[in-house]
């Protein structure tokens, strides 16, 4: 089958992308193109061509593979298509189905004129990659659709409905049939002789161009863009089609296209975006296990994160009923949801029919005899193993022989669960990430008799619920809360040696973090991170700081009581002498000599151990490979993902620094602290996490 078919309707040509499943525009699609295009130029009885694709999608853009490897080069490439495309004596018009985004989108905007269908969306989502469209869109799309959509649309990546691009002119007209929409409005050009616009020559210098727009909008996207180089570029990009005449302002996108191509952060994007799919993938698990339809859900708990786990159900149209025994609470939980949905409408995220469409979804209940047949029941209850237990044994009389029942732990024994059901081969936990409807990880764990099937129920749950979800086996913590303990405990080590809550906070927001540390913890709450901490027993060589413990004592839980690490008006935080006060009295007492402590120690001393752990989740095989610890890390944990993941970073650093910083940690902090097996096999041999796949059987249990 080619990649691109040619057909006449009448004297109109239409060509039609087929490469499977997003009609990625690799080589072949391209030279079809090409060859397409000549045929059509030089055939008298077309007058007009038609692009589409098939299979309901229009394009997903560059082939991201073929960028890596360099194979986008390749003529005929982008370019070479769009010039054959203006020079183009008749009629170029694009029929849009499902989706166009990067580089199809780019194409479709060199055309004449753009035809969606009403479920149609377009964008220009590289910047999520790490680029921005090399292929003219900064250009088109701010020529079309002027200089403020183009900053907000091509920064942000996000997709654009078809109803907006018709106002924004990157559409021309909608219809059921765009196809046919479209075929019509070539011949209405032909017959109207309508002069064919040419969109990189619309409009030699845009009048809302202007340099307070452009500086207006660096400041605004300067804290979430901070340190990195697309969103940058892609504002330059744009400038300069206001600001430069053309065939300089193209010139420069493609110089601008090309140091994001070579830049460490598309590389590490790119590896994130592959990561991301790669997750789903579950080695052993036999090819032809079959999820479970979900069709309607059931949440046990009202509380914030069960909440939130209902919104996720219901986003994604499934009808979930919440249970929550004492009516008071129930109200209060659907109260807070009801809240949620009033928000997203005045924000605008959703319109006032949708919020009350998909709220309808959600039922309140009180008894479990009302949870009838719900295909999945998640358990999001006070993180108490008893209570939990209590909960599944009860779930196991009532619910369908069929239904899955899944825990929202983060931290507590699968199996242990399990064990009060008759049922463990349906037993799973899903943890989900507050605020659950919004966060994107959905870390799943198996447990000892977790079937293939309940896995492959609860991965195609997380794609449904429009979550990235990563397996994880069965052990303290599971992926991500594994590695924090690390991460947590020596940023408080380091408040002990001398190092400053905001000095702490300051270097690892500026590496990436969205918060620092000690601000997560003012924002999860004090309390929780230490009734956490109480139920864990340390290994007799280890120690935990008594910085928390002091905290929490002196009634500091963080934001919600104003003051934590930080002393708070609403949610900004200022340093407080008293925390200065309590930290320098802990290090009197253990006899620490305060030291100043230059950020890049703070830096390799946070991140190694993080990296050092996920080593021994992999070797262990609770995690399948490296990349999904990763993707736990950037989804769950705010992890910078233009660094691509803790362990990505720590290759591109030298696994052999992290060795070193364990060597030195170890025979301080305890024997765990020390190189992990794998991370000292692999730092000796110099090669990455990359050859390192878990046990066939998946995750083995810890
Ligand atoms: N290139 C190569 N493979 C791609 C791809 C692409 N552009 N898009 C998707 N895939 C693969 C994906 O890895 C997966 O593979 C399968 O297709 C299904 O994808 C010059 C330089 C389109 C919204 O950034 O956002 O154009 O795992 O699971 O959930 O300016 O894919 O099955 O082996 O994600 O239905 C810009 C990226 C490229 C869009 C579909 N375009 N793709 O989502 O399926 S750079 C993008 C997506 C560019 C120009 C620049 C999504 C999707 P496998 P999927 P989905």
């Amino acid at each position: 089958m080619t990649a691109v078919s040619y057909r006449l309707q009448g004297e109109v040509a239409v060509l039609a992308i087929a490469n499977p499943p997003v009609n990625a525009l690799s080589l072949p699609v391209r030279t079809g193109l090409m060859e397409g295009l000549r045929r059509a130029a030089g055939d008298d009885a077309v007058e007009a061509v038609v692009l589409t694709g098939s299979g309901g999608v229009f394009s997903s853009g560059a082939d991201i593979n073929e960028i890596a490897s360099g194979a986008a080069l390749t003529p005929p490439t982008l370019r070479d298509l769009q010039e054959t495309m203006e020079a183009s004596r008749k009629p170029l018009v694009a029929a849009i189905d499902g989706i166009a985004f990067g580089g199809g989108f780019e194409i479709a905007l060199t055309c004449h004129w753009r035809v969606g269908s009403s479920s149609a969306r377009v964008g220009l989502p590289e910047v999520k990659l790490g680029l921005l469209p090399g292929a003219g869109g900064t250009q088109r799309f701010t020529r079309l659709a002027g200089p403020a959509a183009a900053l907000e649309a091509i920064t942000s990546g996000a997709p654009i409905a078809a109803s907006r691009a018709l106002e924004l002119h990157l559409l021309d007209a909608i219809g059921d049939d765009p196809l046919a929409a479209a075929i019509e409005l070539a011949r209405a050009a032909l017959h109207e002789r309508r002069p064919l616009r040419v969109t990189s020559e619309i409009g030699e210098h845009l009048p809302e161009g202007t340099a307070e727009l452009f500086a207006d909008f660096r400041r605004r996207i300067a804290a979430k863009a901070r340190g990195q180089l697309a969103p940058a570029r892609i504002i330059d990009s744009i400038e300069v089609a206001c600001t430069r005449p053309r065939e300089e302002a193209f010139r420069l996108e493609r110089q601008y296209f090309l140091e994001c191509r070579d830049s460490p952060q598309r590389k590490a994007l790119t590896h994130v975006f592959f990561a991301e799919r790669e997750a789903r993938r579950i080695p052993g698990l036999p090819p032809d296990t079959e999820p479970l339809p979900i069709r309607t859900a059931a949440v046990i708990g009202a509380g914030t994160m069960g909440g939130g786990i209902a919104m996720s159900f219901a986003n994604a149209g499934i009808p979930v009923a919440l249970l929550e025994v004492s009516s008071e609470a129930l109200e209060r939980g659907l109260e807070v949801i009801r809240r949620n949905y009033a928000a997203s409408v005045a924000r605008g995220s959703l319109t006032q029919a949708r919020a009350a469409q998909t709220l309808a979804l959600i039922r309140g209940v009180s008894d479990y005899q009302a949870l009838g047949d719900a295909d999945i029941v998640v358990e999001a209850v006070f993180e108490s193993l008893a209570l939990k237990r209590e909960v599944f044994a009860r779930l196991d009389a009532v619910a369908a022989a069929h239904t899955v029942l899944a825990t929202n732990t983060s931290t507590l024994d699968i199996d242990a669960i399990a064990a009060s059901t008759h049922r463990p081969a349906q037993v799973v936990g899903t943890h989900f990430f507050s605020p659950a409807n919004v966060m994107k990880l959905l870390e799943n764990v198996r447990g000892r008799q977790t079937s293939a099937r309940t896995i492959a129920t609860v991965m195609a749950l997380g794609k449904t619920l429009g979550k990235i979800p990563v397996l994880a086996g069965n052990c303290d913590g599971f992926i991500g809360n594994r590695m924090l303990m690390f991460y947590g405990s020596e940023a408080e080590f380091l408040l002990e040696e001398g190092a400053t809550p905001e000095q702490i906070d300051r270097v690892m927001e500026g590496f990436g973090f969205a918060m620092g540390p000690l601000a997560v913890r003012d924002l999860a709450g004090n309390d929780v991170g230490f009734l956490i901490r109480k139920g864990r027993t340390l290994p007799a060589d280890e120690r935990w700081s008594p910085i928390l413990e002091r905290i929490v004592a002196a009634g500091r839980l963080g934001q919600k009581t104003g003051k934590g690490f930080y002393r708070y008006e609403g949610r900004t935080r200022s340093v407080d002498p008293e925390v200065t006060a309590l930290i320098e009295g802990v290090s009197r007492e253990l006899g620490v000599r305060r030291r100043a402590i230059p950020d890049e120690e703070i830096l390799e001393r946070l991140l190694h151990p993080l990296v050092n752990e996920g080593a021994r989740i992999l070797e262990e095989g609770i995690a399948i490979r490296a990349s999904d610890i990763d993707v736990v890390y950037v989804y769950g944990y705010g992890f910078p993902a233009w660094r691509g993941g803790p362990m990505f970073w720590a290759e591109q650093a030298g696994l052999t620094r992290v060795v070193e910083t364990m060597r030195r940690l170890a025979p301080t902090h305890g024997a765990r602290w020390g190189p992990a097996a794998l991370l000292e096999r692999l730092a000796r041999e110099g090669s990455g996490f990359g050859s390192v796949r878990s046990p066939a059987g998946g995750p083995r249990h810890g």
